[in-house]
């Protein structure tokens, strides 16, 4: 791997099996900037990844955890200032203003090229260049893409291994002239000759670049999940979102790059459905996606596709089928444990890195509600010794696992078919403590739409910034969408019209709020394997046989459509979750006017024309 450097220029040394000069050259042209030390070529071999993860042990990145409890996994604990995405570092550079949208920033790409292009001289000085080719997406599905990030850190090439299909085999699907996504990433600390690296290197200042028009990405100065791991958020939602819907503005059907998780359920009688919801980063998906029905719900099971991002496209039969463009879950550790989420901890049992969990003294990880006791002492996320007396918190509120999807238990037979399976309803969900009912369904496709497009969300520790408050986030996407949000709806819009003009029966919309409180403050809603009832209903409404009654926004259950067996729960607790405030609908119907007015440019007039039909509902 010590290949030699010559005239500051790391020699290229590509691998025979790379049969691709345009990537070849590509990879020269960066490595020309960037002024790496030498350049790694990834194969995704085991043998690599457990290289790599040697190597970043010694150079004191991560500990490796005891091999008794938690078999070939790592702890990473990053710089105190790089926990989380950057949403005020990151930018659309469309060639105007309009194409990025009022959601997102913009700076002129040529601006902006010129502004990386200082960053970027000489930012892998010292260091290691790792290519990384990786394919979202089961290899070679019609579904899926190919993107190489050429990366000066190990812990992303590690992490791409398990969040990615990465490796060798990504370059024959590449071929001679297949395309690729190229991506650039940097911590943005070079190293003077002889200086020594600190255990996680990253830069305050930080760009997180994309330029659809050729689909590039360039990340500078983090280390962190999704400002670092280029194909999750940059490459799987904002350019591929760009991807799906330009494909339709050429006049094809187009496709949908969704924060959705993707599961199946198997009723009893072998009836299975699968469904896609969407819902803000930290708010639960992978939870849901990893679903245990409750004891009395006898023969029900819940399986999983992907928890975290899917890739929707319209079949020949005119249904929506979806994959998970990913092979790994990049999960919120804190919160996690054996009663919320059992078959995520049979994932983490082994091969997992962790990222900002504490170490426990006997060489293994816990974070805040793993256990309801914390133990004794713990050396806490920035390496501190903690106590429960500390009064801090031992691991961040961001932590995160990174692990195989092929880990899960309940992992779906058909997670990996290139074909997708076909989807029976999406679900949008928000953090809200007030005002939005536990299930609405949408009673047609335009109403859905409207409904995910207003979803509002209260904040969660996975963006960098203040916690707690309600902002919309248009389908879960806001700090993801690619191109312009109001051009985004009319695209939902258009690919329903288009396939009920073909005949085909649309997936149902629900909208759902598991996070209403009492006056006290409390979760009324259990939440977790009790989601089951509602989703039981949802999937009795797409078959037909679910009961419920129309309101203002939709139609919703009535304390008797749900089976309640085996949880005690009031009509009087149910009426605490789905009442609906018209005071509190009035106000926010408001907030939704003022979203509307910030994304005037475009804004499909099918949801102008259903806000006025809701007022028109809520005062008549
Ligand atoms: O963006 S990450 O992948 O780091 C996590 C999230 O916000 O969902
Ligand atoms: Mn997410």
């Amino acid at each position: 791997m010590n290949q030699p450097v010559m005239g500051g220029v790391a020699t290229m040394n590509a691998p025979a099996y790379i049969k691709q000069q345009k990537l070849i050259n590509w990879v020269a042209e960066v490595a020309a900037l960037t002024k790496p030390e030498r350049i790694y070529w990834c194969d995704g071999s085991a043998e690599e990844y457990d290289r790599l993860c040697a190597e970043m042990v010694a150079a004191g990145t991560m500990k490796k955890l005891n091999e008794a409890k938690r078999p070939n996994s790592y702890l990473a604990c990053s710089d105190p200032s790089d926990v989380a995405r950057v949403e005020d570092r990151t930018y659309i550079c469309t060639q105007t203003k309009e194409e990025a949208g009022p959601t997102n920033n913009w700076i002129d790409p040529q601006e902006m090229r010129g502004t990386l292009n200082g960053l970027f001289d000489g930012c892998m000085a010292g260091r290691t260049m790792y290519v990384v080719p990786f394919s979202m997406g089961p290899l070679g599905s019609p579904i899926a893409h190919i993107g190489v990030e050429l990366s000066d850190s190990p812990y992303v090439a590690v992490n791409m291994r398990t969040m990615t299909r990465m490796g060798k085999a990504v370059y024959d699907v590449l071929g001679t002239d297949g395309e690729f996504v190229p991506a650039i990433h940097t911590v943005g600390k070079p190293l003077a000759a002889g200086e020594k690296d600190v255990p996680w290197p990253c830069n305050p200042t930080k760009y997180i670049v994309h330029f659809p028009d050729t689909r590039e990405i360039w990340s500078y100065g983090s280390g962190y999940g999704g400002n670092a791991l280029l194909g999750k958020k940059c490459f799987a939602l904002r350019i591929a979102s760009t991807m799906g819907y330009k494909e339709a503005q050429a006049g094809g059907d187009g496709w949908l790059a969704e924060h959705m998780l993707i599961l199946g359920v198997e009723s009893p009688e072998g009836k299975k459905h699968y469904v896609a919801a969407a819902f803000p980063s930290a708010c639960g998906k992978t939870n849901f996606a990893m679903l245990i029905p409750p004891a009395t719900f006898n023969g029900w099971k819940v399986t999983t596709i992907g928890d975290d991002i899917a890739w929707i496209k319209p079949g020949k039969d005119g249904r929506l089928y979806a994959i998970n463009p990913e092979a790994g879950y990049f999960g919120v550790a804190p919160g996690t444990n054996t009663k919320t989420n059992s078959n995520c901890m049979s994932c983490l049992n082994e091969n997992t890195i962790f990222t900002n969990v504490a170490l426990t003294d006997d060489g293994d990880v816990w974070w805040e509600g793993l256990t309801k006791e914390a133990p004794a002492h713990l050396i806490d996320w920035q390496g501190k010794d903690w106590t429960p007396a500390s009064g801090t918190k031992a691991s961040h509120p961001n932590a995160r696992f990174t692990v195989s999807a092929t880990q899960n238990p309940v992992i779906d037979p058909a997670w990996d078919d290139p074909a997708g399976v076909p989807i029976s309803a999406f679900i949008f969900g928000g953090r809200r403590s007030t005002t939005v009912p536990l299930v609405t369904e949408a009673r047609n496709w335009i109403e859905g739409v409207y409904m995910a497009a207003t979803m509002g969300s209260e904040t969660t520790a996975a963006a960098a910034g203040q916690q707690g408050v309600v902002r919309r986030d248009p389908f879960a996407m806001l700090p993801f969408m690619g191109y312009n949000m109001s051009d985004y709806f009319q695209h939902w819009l258009d690919m329903g019209k288009r396939l009920e003009g073909k005949g085909a029966t649309l997936p149902k919309i629900f909208c759902v709020n598991w996070f209403r409180t009492d006056e006290n403050g409390h979760f009324v809603w259990p939440g977790f394997g009790d989601n089951m009832r509602v989703l039981k209903w949802m999937l009795e409404r797409v078959e037909g046989t679910g009961g419920g009654v129309e309101n203002i926004f939709g139609t919703t259950p009535r304390f008797g459509d749900i089976q309640w067996d085996g949880l005690p729960f009031t009509a009087e607790e149910f009426e605490t979750i789905t009442s609906i405030d018209k005071d509190a609908w009035r106000a926010e119907l408001k907030l939704h006017a003022e979203l509307f007015d910030k994304l005037a440019y475009h804004l499909p007039q099918e949801l102008k024309d259903n806000m006025a039909k809701l007022e028109q509902r809520l005062n008549g």
